[in-house]
C-alpha cells in the first residue's frame, strides 16, 4: 500500500481511537474500518472547499451511520475546517463540544445533517440528491453539478426508511447519488449473519441501482470504483468489504470493537501493527500538511466555480428568492368574500394553489395520497425518472423516507418542501419529524384527515394521541386550524419560521366558517386568540381547535340561552400561545374560574389549560368505525351533552 495513503488513512483512525479512549466513550470501529475508503474519497473526489462550507455547488458528504462520527470529526479538523479544532476533538462528547456523541448539524461546520437515528442519513442523501437535479434545471449544470455520498453500514441497510429511500431513489434514477456501503458483517449484537441473509447485491439491482464489490482497503480498487461513478447513469452502491476496527490484533473484525474504548493496552497493540510512532492526538506535521493540501485544493475550485456564478447570480438570486406575503395577503382578502363550508385540506389546497403559481422554492408531495392530502395543484410539474423539471414528488407509499427527504431538501439550500398523508401516518414518519425539529428546518408535514371527522374508516385511522404526542417536540409547530382564514394564516408562520418544522393538522370534514373578517394581524400568531364572547362579563372560557371551534361556538350560544355567558377562544397552535406574553396568557386563561376545552383528541395536552377545576372533552380511547356525526355523538361531542355537563361544574 502507498505510504501516503496508509499515513493519511491512519490519521484518522489514531484521532478516533484516541478521541474515544480519552472521553471513555465512543465508536471507534467504523472509522478504523472506513478510513481507507474516506481517504480516497476525499483526496481524489470529494469536490468541497474547508475555507466555505457553505458552498452551494459543494459535493455532500453525509455520514449515515452517525455512531462513526469520529470518523467525520477527523477528516474536518485534518482537511481544515475552522469549525473543528485539536482541542475541540480532545473534547469529544463533552457538553457543547462541537465533536458531540453523534454528528449534529450545525450550518457552515461541514457537518451536513444530524445523524445517528440509523438510516435517516440514507433518505437525507436521497433528497440531498434530488435537490441538486431540480437545482441544477433551474439554474444551470454548469453552476450546479455535485455529487451527494452517503457512508452507511449494516445497521442503516438493516432499517425499512433504507429500502423506501432506496427504492425512489433508484426508480427516479438519481445517478448523482453514491453510496458508500460499509460491509463490514458486523453490527452489535454480533455477525449480522444472526439477523440477515439478503442477497445485497440482487436487493440493490432490484431497486435500480449499480452495485461494485471492493475491497475497502484496497486503496487502488477504492480509486476505481469511485471513478467509475463520476460517470454512472444510475445511483451506486459501493460495497466496501472492510474490517471493523482495522488494525487491532484483538478487536478487529469483532462487534467488540463497535461501541467502546480499545482499551489503553490495545491501543498500544495497535499502533504497533499499523506502525504509528506518534502520541495520542498527534498528527506528525508531514502528514498534517499533506491533509491540509487536500483540503485547500478547493479554494481554487470554487473561485473558478465562483466567475461563472458572479456572472448568473442576479438571475440565481431571482430564482431562488421566497416571497409569499403578498399573495397570501391578497388569499386572506379573498376569503372572506366566500362564506362556503370547506374542509381545511381544501382550503389548504386553496392557499397552495395561490402560492404555487410563481414560486420556485416550494417543492410539493405526497405519500400516495396527493388527491386526499390535497397537495397537488394546478402549477405544479411532477419529477419524474430522471427528468427533474417538476416541483412536485410523488413520494409513494413511503410516508419515512418521504419525512427523510424532505429534511435532505431543506438542508441542501433554499427549497421548502412540504409533504402530506393522513395525520395518524405521522407515526410512520415521526423519527425524521423529530429530527427536522432537532436540526430547526423548514419542513412542512401537511397531515389530513385529522380526527374522527374522517369517519367510516374507523379506528385504524383515526388519530387520538398523535396530536398531543407531535405538541410535545420541542421545536415543532403543530397547528390545527379552524377555518380557511385559519388555514392561510398558519401557512404563513409555517413558511415564515425558517428555523421550525410545521404539522399542519386539516380535516376532511367541511368547517364553517369562523373568521369572517379580513385582518392584517395574524391572529394564529398567538396561537390561541378570542373568536366570540356572548356577554362583556363572562363566567366560562371555552378553548378548542380546529374542527372542534365550531362546536364550542355552538355550545357558547348554547349556554347563553341559559343564562351562562362564555367567551370561546380558538386555539390553532398550541405550542405558539405557550411562547407568548404572561400578559397574554393571563388575559386569554385568567379571565373565569372555569375553563373547558374541546378536541377530538386525546386530552392531556388541555389539562395545563383548564386547571384542576375545568373540564376536557375529548377521546381518550380508540376511535370508532360509522358516519363521523354518530362518532361524535358517540364520543359525547356534541353542545348538547358539553353544555349539560357544563352547566352541572358552574352550578357545583
Ligand atoms: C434507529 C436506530 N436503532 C438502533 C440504534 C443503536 N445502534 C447504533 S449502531 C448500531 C449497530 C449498527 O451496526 P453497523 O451499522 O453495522 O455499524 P458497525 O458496527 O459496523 O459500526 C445500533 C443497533 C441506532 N443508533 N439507531
Ligand atoms: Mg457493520
Amino acid at each position: 500500500m502507498n505510504k501516503l495513503h496508509k499515513d493519511l488513512s491512519n490519521a484518522i483512525r489514531f484521532l478516533s481511537i484516541d478521541a474515544v479512549q480519552r472521553a471513555n466513550s465512543g465508536h471507534p470501529g467504523m472509522p478504523m474500518g472506513m478510513a481507507d475508503v474516506v481517504t480516497v474519497l476525499f483526496k481524489s473526489f470529494l469536490k468541497f472547499n474547508p475555507k466555505n462550507p457553505n458552498w452551494l455547488n459543494r459535493d455532500r458528504f453525509v455520514l449515515s451511520a452517525g455512531h462513526g462520527s469520529m470518523l467525520l470529526y477527523s477528516l474536518l479538523y485534518l482537511t481544515g475546517y475552522k469549525s473543528i479544532s485539536l482541542k475541540n476533538i480532545k473534547n469529544f462528547r463533552q457538553l457543547n463540544s462541537i465533536c458531540a456523541g453523534h454528528p449534529e448539524y450545525h450550518p457552515g461546520t461541514g457537518i451536513e445533517t444530524t445523524t445517528g437515528p440509523l438510516g435517516q442519513g440514507i433518505a437525507n442523501s436521497v433528497g440531498f440528491a434530488i435537490a441538486e437535479e431540480i437545482l441544477k434545471k433551474k439554474i444551470g449544470k454548469e453552476i450546479v453539478n455535485h455529487m451527494t455520498y452517503v457512508l452507511a453500514g449494516d445497521g442503516c441497510l438493516m432499517e425499512g426508511i433504507s429500502h423506501e429511500a432506496m427504492s425512489l431513489a433508484g426508480h427516479l434514477k438519481l445517478k448523482n447519488l453514491v453510496m458508500l456501503f460499509d460491509n463490514n458483517s458486523i453490527s452489535i449484537d454480533g455477525p449480522t449473519s444472526l439477523t440477515v441473509s439478503d442477497n445485497f447485491k440482487k436487493r440493490f439491482e432490484s431497486y435500480g441501482w449499480d452495485y461494485i464489490l471492493i475491497n475497502g482497503h484496497n486503496e487502488k480498487e477504492i480509486f476505481k470504483a469511485l471513478k467509475k461513478v463520476q460517470n454512472a447513469k444510475r445511483p451506486t452502491v459501493i460495497s466496501c468489504k472492510t474490517k471493523i476496527g482495522y488494525g487491532s490484533p484483538n478487536k478487529s473484525g469483532k462487534s467488540s470493537s463497535h461501541g467502546s474504548p480499545l482499551g489503553i493496552d490495545e491501543i498500544t497493540l495497535v499502533r504497533k501493527v499499523l506502525n504509528w510512532k506518534h502520541k495520542p492526538f498527534e498528527v506528525p506535521i508531514n502528514i498534517l500538511k499533506e491533509w491540509k493540501k487536500i483540503g485547500h485544493k478547493g479554494i481554487k475550485i470554487e473561485a473558478n466555480w465562483n466567475k461563472l456564478y458572479k456572472k448568473k447570480r442576479k438571475k440565481i438570486d431571482k430564482i431562488l428568492k421566497n416571497n409569499f406575503s403578498k399573495t397570501l395577503t391578497s388569499e386572506k382578502k379573498n376569503s372572506v368574500k366566500e362564506i362556503k363550508a370547506l374542509a381545511t385540506r381544501k382550503s389548504s389546497e386553496l392557499t397552495l394553489n395561490a402560492i404555487t403559481k410563481e414560486n420556485n422554492t416550494l417543492i410539493g408531495g405526497s405519500a400516495d395520497l396527493a388527491g386526499s392530502n390535497n397537495t397537488k395543484t394546478k402549477y405544479h410539474n411532477i419529477i419524474k425518472p430522471g427528468d427533474f423539471n417538476g416541483d412536485y414528488i410523488h413520494y409513494g407509499v413511503r410516508e419515512h423516507a418521504m419525512s427523510g427527504i424532505m429534511n435532505g431538501l431543506a438542508l441542501h439550500s433554499n427549497f421548502i418542501p412540504y409533504g402530506g398523508t393522513f395525520l395518524i401516518f405521522t407515526d410512520y414518519c415521526k423519527p425524521s419529524i423529530r429530527l427536522s425539529a432537532l436540526m430547526k428546518q423548514r419542513v412542512v408535514y401537511v397531515m389530513t384527515h385529522d380526527s374522527i371527522g374522517l369517519g367510516e374508516d374507523g379506528p385504524t385511522h383515526q388519530p387520538i394521541e398523535q396530536l398531543s404526542g407531535l405538541r410535545s417536540i420541542p421545536n415543532l409547530n403543530v397547528f390545527r386550524p379552524a377555518d380557511r382564514m385559519e388555514t392561510i394564516e398558519c401557512w404563513e408562520l409555517a413558511l415564515k419560521n425558517s428555523r421550525t418544522p410545521s404539522v399542519l393538522s386539516l380535516t376532511r370534514q367541511n368547517l364553517a366558517p369562523i373568521r369572517k373578517k379580513y385582518s392584517n394581524v395574524n391572529k394564529c400568531s398567538f396561537g390561541a386568540y378570542e373568536v366570540l364572547r356572548t356577554r362583556k362579563k363572562i363566567n366560562l372560557t371555552l378553548l378548542a381547535s380546529g374542527s372542534e371551534v365550531n362546536l364550542a361556538i355552538e355550545t357558547s350560544l348554547k349556554l347563553a340561552k341559559d343564562k351562562i355567558y362564555t367567551k370561546v377562544i380558538s386555539v390553532p397552535c398550541q405550542d405558539l400561545f405557550d411562547s407568548q406574553s404572561k400578559s397574554y396568557k393571563k388575559k386569554i386563561l385568567g379571565e373565569t374560574k372555569f375553563k373547558v376545552s374541546i378536541e377530538a383528541a386525546t386530552t392531556d395536552c388541555w389539562k395545563k389549560y383548564v386547571g384542576t377545576e375545568g373540564l376536557t372533552f375529548g377521546i381518550d380511547t380508540f376511535g370508532k368505525s360509522a358516519p363521523y356525526k354518530e362518532i361524535y355523538k358517540y364520543f359525547g361531542l356534541t353542545a348538547e351533552n358539553i353544555s349539560k355537563k357544563t352547566k352541572n361544574l358552574i352550578k357545583s
